[in-house]
């Protein structure tokens, strides 16, 4: 009697699996069959009036039956989903490389353009053009550069210190030590990099930014030397005469130091917010590096001079394209970004 009711049971629930072609059908076949109100459940019941012998032969089918029952399930509800994923698959648009893009072009970030437009210049002048890393330690960053431990110039850059000791490079003069001793003297070399510090952000400052840093060491480098290629450099960027001024500065890993401030192309030198009022920016630290820098980097100062620069390059930037607050540059603001050439 149970037998022929459990084969019946098999075939009405295989008609019904089959039937079911969506996973919300086959959520209605478990109910039906599985559910509170269904034969699985009004079997189980039947057991009460039963002998325990009787009990005990019965409840192993209808668990049997149950077994089916959910396994015939899962393996339907995994054949849907695949079947699911196929059809997706095969109505997706097919990805084809060759298709040129149609709107979207993309572009060079003005960073990007006003780098290339530096390393140009300076390459056509014997530079060559190097690449250092971003984590340093604080040999690199600071001793090699004649700032001991504990020197006040390092309160001038509020240093992202990493857990392991080293940091994240706050100045581009950093990469100094390691190109002299690669090199050696003489030596011509720019480094562009992205620099971090952790400042009060406003119109002209950021926490990560980028300079362009320079050097050339030779036998009687001097002073005129660095104007020379600093105003060349400049005139170059600009297409144009720039008004400059050269202040004396205080950099330990030069003697003598200076600030090359350029007239603020923004306000024409009138004073705005990206000048801080003052009509002129700070653009381009620069000086004669410090015998001591020299020593360190394995070159003897008594035979040779030489002059380094850290140009401020976001800022650069700014000056070149007219850009009024330095936070759009890391913005992410495509609408700012995407106004700058694509090729
Ligand atoms: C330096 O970083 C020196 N290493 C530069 C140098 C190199 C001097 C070689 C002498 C010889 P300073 O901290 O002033 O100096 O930064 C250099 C330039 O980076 C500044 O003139 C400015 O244009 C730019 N700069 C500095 N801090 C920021 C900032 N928070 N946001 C944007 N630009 C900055």
């Amino acid at each position: 009697m149970m037998t022929e009711m459990i084969a019946n049971l098999k075939n009405t629930f295989q008609e019904q699996l089959d039937a079911a072609t969506t996973s919300e059908a086959l959520e209605a076949v478990r109910v039906a069959f599985l559910g509170k109100k269904g034969p699985v459940s009004d079997l189980m019941k039947s057991l009460r009036d039963m002998s325990v012998e009787e009990k005990k032969e019965a409840g192993q089918s209808i668990n049997a039956l149950k077994n089916y029952f959910e396994e015939a399930i899962a393996q339907k509800a995994a054949a849907l989903e695949k079947a699911a994923l196929d059809m997706a698959v095969r109505s997706a648009k097919k990805y084809n490389p060759s298709i040129p893009a149609d709107k979207e072009v993309g572009s060079y970030h003005p960073i990007t353009l006003i780098a290339r437009d530096v390393e140009e210049i300076f390459s056509s002048m014997g530079f060559t053009v190097e690449d250092y890393a971003e984590i340093v330690d604080d040999y690199q960053c600071f001793e090699s550069l004649n700032i001991p431990k504990h020197h006040p110039a390092r309160d001038m850059q509020d240093t992202y210190y990493l857990e392991n000791g080293q940091l994240l490079k706050t100045q581009t003069s950093a990469a100094q030590n390691h190109i002299m001793k690669k090199y050696g003297a003489p030596l011509r070399a720019i480094f562009p990099g992205r620099c971090f510090r952790n400042e009060a952000t406003d119109a002209c400052h950021e926490n990560t930014f980028f300079q362009m840093e320079g050097m050339m060491i030779d036998k009687n480098i001097s002073i005129s030397n660095l104007i020379y290629f600093m105003k060349t450099m400049l005139s170059e960027v600009f297409g144009k005469k720039i008004n400059v001024r050269l202040r004396p500065g205080f950099f330990p890993f030069t003697e003598p130091g200076f600030e090359l401030d350029i007239s603020c192309l923004i306000c024409g030198g009138n004073g705005c917010p990206s000048c801080k009022n003052s009509g002129w920016l700070e653009l381009c630290p620069c000086g004669m590096i410090h015998p001591n820098v020299l020593k360190e980097g394995g070159i003897d100062p008594e035979e040779y001079t030489g002059f380094a620069f850290g140009l401020g390059m976001t800022r650069l930037a700014m000056m070149k394209y007219g850009i009024k607050d330095i936070r759009n540059f890391n913005s992410g603001n495509l609408k700012a970004l995407s106004q700058f050439e694509s090729n």
